[in-house]
């Protein structure tokens, strides 16, 4: 080999700090086309990501050929979803060069954190089920484990939230604007994915009955790769994202018409497929677009997975050997279909054979029992968009229902409820049956919702499939969200328990008996100072509005959705400025209230709510009888970038959805790691959390779940009586209603304060408020002795190991994959 071309090898893969600065200025002038005077922060950001992605190519794809030669089983994570945000910081901390590469840019007279800034989020998702699809690929890689994740690569992320007088607007994301140094583009890996036509009967070459689906309308999935970086830098996996481009010959028909501006527009029209991700979350719109996004990435994921699975096999019995598919929530369940259409129509097997096949390779998980949530397509839609799948539907449906009809001795209703057709009205097909009937397993993902969804969604096949439902509790990945995050307190952790904690998270148990330990209290509450600086600093930047450090910082950060019940705290925000006001020789505990989240564009009743907490914010903040003992702020534009921000700051983390409808949370986990205390309900993982945590150490108010379901069931519940039982209630409710917030149109609120009273109050919010009230205070009560609070603190840090995202996988990884770990093997690391 050139000598010159093996010591740029060499270079290209050297971790020091010479090395890093050398590619750095090759970078920048032969990759970027830039000139050291002349580069912008973008161009040094694209310039460092180049060359860290340089170091980690050769060993991603010696993880993927140790894959292949091994012929290893792999996970396929397919999701619709994927809430990664930025890259550089995770890959510089998971190849362990994150000092490094700080110092060859602090020779250069550049700032990595600075540097670092210049990189959009990659925002592929909504909330919590794109974070968590994020999170496992983490925690795959880190693990070991030979996982892909499959979904779609949206030209526009979610859109970006500013308020216009207080008001949510929102405006297109446009993340790969300037190109995305992560992703490798491979146009060469494209599958044909149809959509429309209809379906031939024919013969096949043994007289059999057979099918295929003619006249449909073709589009191409392209590949574009991600590497994904597990901790160490050893296992480095791929996430693979399909972008859609239009077939040739789909347009050459319209060239031989003369009609070339037609075909241009078909073009354009086809490649909209990939173009936005739904700005829903829990809530689906059921239009006909969405459909095809789904039967899009899926189609390619599965015709990719089975391509790959050939080049070792020449039949499909061991298929679930080797491929493990979960389904993350029903968004790919076509799946189900399209891998039965795949090979009884295309690969010529038997349909029993095929059946038996499909559902020892999938696998579910449902993340919420919000019945708005549950999709099920129009069948009329389904006839139109995806001919073929409707009859294999309808075939899977039709033998499964003949067999439980010899159990089920003429319950009928029984029958029509675990049909995969929602008779019912326009008929629809019940995606989470189908996806229940074509898994091994289906998990719900905390103890409570899994419980749940024994007891309602899925009741009757529980009944009919009792070994199927189970449960992995959701967790959060250590090195983003707390390594990564919060270098102050993963700083003086490594201090005193080393760095183990980073790998295997039930390590920071260690760190309980220091609780106990003055010095070590006086150094966590340091960190934790550092960081609320650092979050008022962004507040003040993003809002205008200075508030106090030593004031207790109070956090509510997720999707802005009724069920969460921001509505709820902004209520005990109201009725303290009034407790406040009313006694202002007190000596108040100063309280910062912070909120983000964003709401879904159609959603009204969630954007009233942002603009009621903006216009509080307002006025409390500008009235100086509460001498600055209260400020409220709610950050726009909340992302993965702004919640590592957040969630080292928070002292205290709201949790208080309504009893049985929050399936997990996940958000809970990161502010609780991060020594935050958390005021809940007895509500999804938060159960957990104050079993790992200890009552003592958790708020924890309101109604259970029976409580809600009793309540609900009784048809008793009257919240007038509450709110006249409750003055300060009253007396907040009579605020918004009377126009003090929002004196410019006094009705504003109206519908939040019709939902409260003549709509019946459906979330609780007045059910659970005073006892929220007491739980707040009591917190407020825990502030003021600041020695307590931090060895609580201490103590919810310490007792969160278990929340670990790599303790979530394993378990799938065992308990429904039957996937090992495999170590890569880097022969070029060991040639001389
Ligand atoms: C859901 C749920 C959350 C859950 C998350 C991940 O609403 O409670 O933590 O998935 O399982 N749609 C979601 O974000």
């Amino acid at each position: 080999m050139d000598a010159r071309y093996k010591s740029r090898e060499i270079e290209r893969r050297s971790l020091d700090v010479d090395g890093l600065k050398r590619s750095f200025l090759e970078w920048l002038v032969y990759s970027v086309g830039k000139d050291a005077r002349a580069a912008t922060r973008r161009d040094w950001f694209h310039t460092v990501a180049l060359a860290v992605r340089d170091r980690l190519v050769d060993r991603w794809m010696d993880t993927t050929r140790t894959y292949y030669q091994q012929d290893a089983k792999r996970v396929y994570y397919l999701s619709l979803e994927f809430l990664i945000g930025r890259l550089l910081t995770n890959s510089l901390a998971n190849l362990g060069i994150t000092d490094q590469c700080r110092q060859a840019l602090d020779r250069i007279g550049l700032n990595l954190d600075d540097v670092v800034e210049a990189e959009p989020d990659a925002a592929l998702g909504n909330g919590g089920l794109g974070r968590l699809a994020a999170c496992f690929l983490d925690s795959m890689a880190s693990e070991a484990l030979p996982g892909y994740g499959y979904g779609i690569r949206y030209e526009f992320g979610l859109f970006e939230q500013r308020f216009e007088h207080g008001w949510q607007v929102e405006y297109p994301e446009q993340w790969l604007q300037f190109g995305n140094p992560w992703e490798f583009p491979r146009p060469e890996v494209l599958y044909p994915v149809q959509f429309y036509g209809r379906v031939e009967e024919f013969r096949d070459s043994v007289g059999e009955r057979a099918y295929r689906w003619v006249d449909a309308e073709r589009v191409l999935a392209m590949a574009y790769d991600t590497p994904v970086v597990g901790y160490g830098g050893d296992t480095i996996n791929t996430l693979r994202l399909w972008s859609a481009r239009a077939t040739r010959d789909f347009n050459f028909g319209h060239f031989n018409d003369g009609a070339y501006m037609k075909a241009v527009e078909q073009k354009v029209l086809t490649e909209n497929l990939s173009r936005v991700l739904y700005p829903n979350d829990a809530t689906e719109g059921g239009k006909e677009l969405r459909l095809k996004q789904e039967y899009f990435f899926t189609s390619a994921s599965l015709q990719d997975i089975l391509r790959r699975y050939l080049q070792h096999h020449s039949n499909f019995d061991s298929l679930p050997d080797k491929a493990a598919i979960q389904l993350n929530d029903t968004h790919p369940a076509i799946g189900i279909a399209e891998l039965m259409r795949l090979l009884v129509d295309q690969h010529g097997v038997t349909w029993d054979k095929a059946w038996d096949i499909t559902r020892a390779t999938f696998s579910y998980t449902n993340h919420t029992l919000l019945p708005e949530a549950l999709e099920a397509w129009p069948v009329r839609m389904m006839e139109r968009v995806l001919p073929r799948h409707m009859q294999i539907i309808y075939e899977i449906n039709a033998k499964f229902l003949n067999r439980s009809k010899a159990r089920a001795a003429g319950d009928n209703a029984r029958l029509s409820r675990l049909s995969l057709i929602d008779e019912r009205g326009d008929r629809r097909v019940r995606m989470g049956n189908l996806a229940f009937l074509g898994s091994h397993k289906v998990n719900g993902v905390s103890a409570l919702h899994t419980e749940l969804m024994k007891q309602t969604v899925f009741a009757d096949f529980h009944a009919e499939f009792p070994e199927r439902i189970n449960n992995k509790t959701n967790g959060i990945t250590p090195r983003r969200w707390l390594h990564q995050a919060n270098p102050p307190l993963a700083a003086l952790i490594t201090s005193r328990i080393g760095n183990g904690w980073i790998k295997d998270l039930s390590q920071i148990k260690a760190l309980a008996e220091k609780a106990d330990d003055l010095v070590f209290r006086e150094e966590f509450r340091r960190a934790k100072r550092k960081n609320k600086k650092r979050l008022a600093a962004y507040i003040a930047r993003q809002t205008g509005v200075d508030v106090q450090v030593d004031s207790l910082f109070d956090v509510q950060v997720k999707r802005m959705h009724e069920y969460k019940r921001q509505l709820l705290n902004i209520l005990q925000a109201i009725a303290l400025y009034n407790e406040m006001r009313d006694n202002p020789t007190v000596s108040w505990v100063p309280v910062t209230k912070i909120f983000a989240g964003k709401a879904a564009p159609s959603y009204h009743m969630a954007k009233l709510i942002i603009k009621l907490i903006n216009d509080v914010a307002k006025v409390v903040n500008h009235d100086p009888s509460v001498h600055d003992n209260l400020k409220i702020v709610l950050l726009p534009n909340y992302n993965v970038t702004a919640a590592e921000i957040i969630m080292p700051a928070a002292d205290l983390s709201e949790q208080i959805s309504t009893a049985g409808m929050e399936a997990s949370g996940t958000g809970n986990m990161k502010l609780a790691l991060n020594g935050a205390l958390t005021i809940g309900t007895l509500d999804g993982a938060n159960v957990e959390i104050r079993e790992h945590v200890g009552e003592d150490n958790i708020f924890i108010f309101g109604l259970t779940a029976e409580e809600v379901n009793d309540l609900r069931a009784s048809g008793g519940f009257n919240p007038r009586d509450v709110i006249a039982s409750n003055p300060s209630l009253k007396r907040a409710l009579d605020m918004i209603s009377t126009g003090v917030f929002s004196p410019d149109d006094p009705h504003r609120y109206h519908p939040i304060l019709q939902a409260l009273t003549d709509g019946g109050d459906h979330f609780l919010v007045t059910a659970d408020f005073s006892d929220y009230c007491q739980a707040q205070q009591a917190a407020m009560d825990l502030y003021r002795d600041q020695e307590e609070w931090t060895r609580k603190a201490i103590l919810n840090t310490a007792n969160m190991g278990w929340f670990s995202s790599d303790r979530t996988i394993m378990e799938y990884a065992t308990e429904i994959w039957d996937v090992h770990p495999v170590k890569p093997e880097h022969p070029a690391e060991t040639e001389t």
